[in-house]
């Protein structure tokens, strides 16, 4: 007799993709094509981490990528596997990737989409077995456009899609295509993202802050007052907030999403900008964290999906999160 009770109707990503293509009239499954390979290269990225170690890809090359920071094979090879799966989709003409000093144009394809993406956003904790992440910004291109920088550098709300996948224990992927956002985990077996988090919500209060206390000496004296604010019991009487921070934004993002909270990696004396990318790890967070229920914002209390690039690694102060945990930054701002 076989364990009834197990669903036998799961929802696959392929299967999401085309129910949500039905949904758009007008829709010729071009965005579908760009959905599809986005989630052969998160597969393929995930499988090649996971070898990574037996392979022994993880070391230094030596080279230094367009950030200056230091360029670890692993990074190298996510970047290339995420290329090849842009140019299968025939119809992505523009790439911009974290590895990536220019914009690149891919020859042969339609103008049609340009995808910026960190093809594995933390990999410096990658030896220490830390959660690490792809994140992707979706544009749709200027209708006469044949492949340039003014292709992206655009305003977040002009964003068509935006997902991450976050290869931790399991594989996840958190997806939006501008109505809500839905969370899928991959079967390794079938080889096939589940539906498991459909219309995910952010919970709009929790007391959690996720932010790297190590630069609190760079920080404005608006930020030291704010995070010590946290540290102590509310005005409400409740308990002071807990500190969580991973160090990789997709991890800490990802938690945030699924327990509610607060993460924050502001600008400082250092970094005026902060140290986040505005294209491919500010954008991308912001949009699904709106459409989950949330808020983004950078430093100034400015919305996240309201700013413009100049230039395509171009860096962001963010604060983004559970509605009430990022409005309480806010009130703070406007004291
Ligand atoms: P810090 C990882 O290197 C990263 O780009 C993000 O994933 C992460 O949120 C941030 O930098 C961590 O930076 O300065 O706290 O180590």
């Amino acid at each position: 007799k076989i364990n009834t009770d197990v669903d036998t109707d799961i929802i696959t990503l392929p299967r999401f993709i085309l129910e949500n293509q039905k949904m758009h009239l007008n829709a010729k499954g071009d965005f579908s094509q760009v959905l599809n390979a986005l989630q052969f290269a998160f597969k393929f990225i995930s499988q090649t981490i996971r070898k990574a170690e037996l392979i022994n890809l993880i070391g230094i090359t030596g080279d230094m990528n367009s950030t200056g920071d230091q360029q670890k094979k692993l990074d190298v090879l996510g970047d290339e596997i995420f290329i090849n799966a842009m140019k299968s989709s025939g119809i992505i003409k523009c790439v911009v990737s974290e590895e990536q000093e220019d914009l690149i144009i891919l020859e042969g394809n339609d103008s049609k989409y340009a995808v910026c993406c960190d093809p594995i956003d933390g990999s410096s904790n990658l030896d220490a077995g830390v959660s690490v992440g792809t994140i992707v910004s979706i544009f749709k291109m200027m209708p006469d456009s044949t492949g340039a920088c003014t292709d992206v550098l655009r305003h977040g709300w002009e964003m068509c899609g935006a997902c991450y996948a976050m290869y931790g224990a399991s594989t996840h992927l958190m997806l939006t295509m501008g109505d809500g956002i839905d969370g899928f985990t991959l079967d390794n077996n079938l080889g096939e993202f589940i539906l498991t988090y459909p219309n995910l919500k952010i919970p709009d209060h929790r007391a959690i802050y996720s932010i790297n206390e190590g630069n609190t000496y760079y920080w404005t004296p608006e930020i030291k007052s704010f995070i010590q604010s946290l540290k102590e019991p509310q005005e409400d009487g409740s308990d002071p907030y807990v500190a969580r921070y991973v160090g990789s934004m997709v991890a800490d993002v990802h938690r945030t999403f699924l327990y509610g909270g607060l993460f924050s990696y502001p600008g400082d004396s250092k970094h005026p900008d902060g140290k986040l990318r505005l294209l491919y790890e500010a954008f991308p967070m912001a949009m699904l964290m709106e459409q989950a229920g949330g808020l983004a914002v950078d430093d100034k209390g400015r919305r996240i999906l309201d700013l413009k690039p100049n230039h395509i690694h171009d860096k962001t102060s963010i604060w983004i999160g559970s509605t009430n945990e990022v409005n309480k930054y806010l009130n703070h701002i406007k004291k």
